[in-house]
């Protein structure tokens, strides 16, 4: 068989919950995703899977190199910030093997269009990492409409040049997807599109919402604006961009053998719906870190299938590159586990064991079968996930033993990998003062 097209597409914050076929509500307007939910259907839908952290940079640091985010010192960054331009250190080494280099080194074309958030040039970028096209921002967010970081700087990019363009960041980045596939059309190599939208990031606007942009110039965070109805409608304008991009694959019959995964780079923000999960964005709770994963590959994947395979999100940049039939690098071994078995069987599941960190709060978590080890603000917790999703039934004092057992599990995999650097930083947008936790 040829080999397939891919096109990973990202969203930006996107809660467990938030999509239809996840349970999601209508908006006012209607279904929220109906695109998403259909290739759903029609494609695998996987309920217990995970990011590889619940904030954003470290997550990207996985993806793109299909290996644990910690072994890298831009990774500890929680997140990496605006002000690290210039950094040689906070970003994505050149020289690192990734998901788009040993792509494009075995034939692919390739290129980003979305957010990069690894690191700024000219030490770091996704021309050097693999990406022969790159169309987005850099940095961790910008508004939607001036296309400005939270500093006010300027941040879109067409490669390494700025880029001026009137119009709402979700729409540019789907029209700019469609752009490539129909180039790509033209042409006889396959392609790796990541399609990485910002989409439903703050700050909160919609199409329709130009004229919000300047009250939020200043604190992109958006503290005193959104609802839930703005952000369904964000979340929608990106469905019908994925739309937009399916019906460029289907009009050059490019569908059939394309790899298309949909998920988000970490849990839930604060509009976001993560029903039954406790936990948002920077928590290692089931909320902050348990994210849609959807594959379409009609080639390959049988319609309709759910899957409860464990997997994280290095996890599907191994399996790209298995589908790919490309290895990995010498002395780059992967941490991230091929899903291909499962891809062509939903009813296949292997053993998984997933670990997490984080230097906020001091977060430990293990996942393995049923079973989830948590460790936060020096509290240790064990649950139950399938017995217990929300994570309220605390077994850890009925069961010394097995809590015990995870412990030691976590630490021997804590041990294997770089301790946390003393000037790693956390960042956080905003407390408790700013609105009342739960
Ligand atoms: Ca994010």
């Amino acid at each position: 068989m040829k080999k397939p097209n891919i096109v990973f597409i990202v969203a930006d914050d996107l809660g467990y919950a938030d999509l239809g076929c996840y349970g999601g509500r209508d908006a006012v307007f209607g279904p929220v995703s109906p695109v998403l939910d259909g290739l759903a259907a029609r494609g695998l839908k996987l309920t217990q899977g995970y990011a590889n952290s619940p904030v954003c940079s470290p997550t990207r640091f996985a993806m793109i190199t299909a290996r644990y985010q910690y072994r890298l010192r831009g990774a500890a960054e929680e997140p990496i910030r605006s002000d690290s331009r210039g950094s040689s250190a906070l970003g994505l080494p050149p020289e690192h093997p990734t998901l788009p280099s040993l792509l494009r080194d075995s034939g692919y074309r390739t290129a980003l269009i979305g957010k990069w958030h690894l690191g700024y040039p000219p030490h770091f970028g996704p021309l050097r990492s693999g990406y022969e096209e790159f169309f987005g921002p850099l940095s961790g967010g910008v508004d939607y409409f001036t296309h400005c970081d939270s500093s006010g700087r300027h941040d879109l990019w067409d490669g390494e040049e700025d880029a001026r363009h009137e119009a709402y960041l979700t729409d540019l980045l789907s029209r700019r997807a469609v752009d490539y596939v129909e180039r790509m059309a033209q042409q006889d190599a396959p392609f790796f599109l990541s399609l990485h939208y910002t989409a439903p990031h703050w700050p909160w606007e919609t199409r329709d919402d130009a004229a919000k942009a300047p009250a939020v110039k200043d604190n992109l965070f958006d503290l005193a604006g959104g609802n839930i109805h703005v952000y369904r409608r964000m979340v929608h304008h990106m469905d019908e961009g994925i739309g937009q991009l399916m019906a460029a694959l289907e009009k050059h019959g490019l569908a059939e053998n394309t790899l298309v995964v949909f998920t988000s780079d970490n849990g839930g923000e604060r509009f976001s719906d993560s029903w039954p999960l406790v936990g948002g964005k920077m928590d290692l709770t089931e909320g902050g870190i348990r994210v849609p994963w959807i594959a379409h590959w009609p080639a390959v994947i049988a319609p309709g299938g759910e899957s409860r395979q464990l997997c994280m999100t290095m996890d599907w940049s191994a399996t790209m590159l298995d589908a790919a039939g490309v290895s990995a690098a010498p002395g780059y071994a992967l941490d991230g586990v091929s899903l291909m078995p499962v891809l062509r069987d939903a009813a296949h599941s292997f053993d998984r064991p997933l670990h997490w960190r984080m230097n906020h709060r001091g977060q430990q978590a293990l996942r393995h079968g049923d079973w989830k080890y948590l460790r936060v603000d020096g509290n240790e917790y064990l649950f139950n996930i399938p017995a217990d999703e929300r994570e309220r039934a605390n077994q850890a004092r009925r069961e010394p033993e097995r809590l015990a057992q995870m412990r030691a599990d976590w630490e021997a995999w804590n041990a294997g990998m770089p301790a946390i650097p003393p000037d790693a930083t956390v960042s956080l947008g905003y407390s408790v003062k700013d609105m009342p936790q739960r």
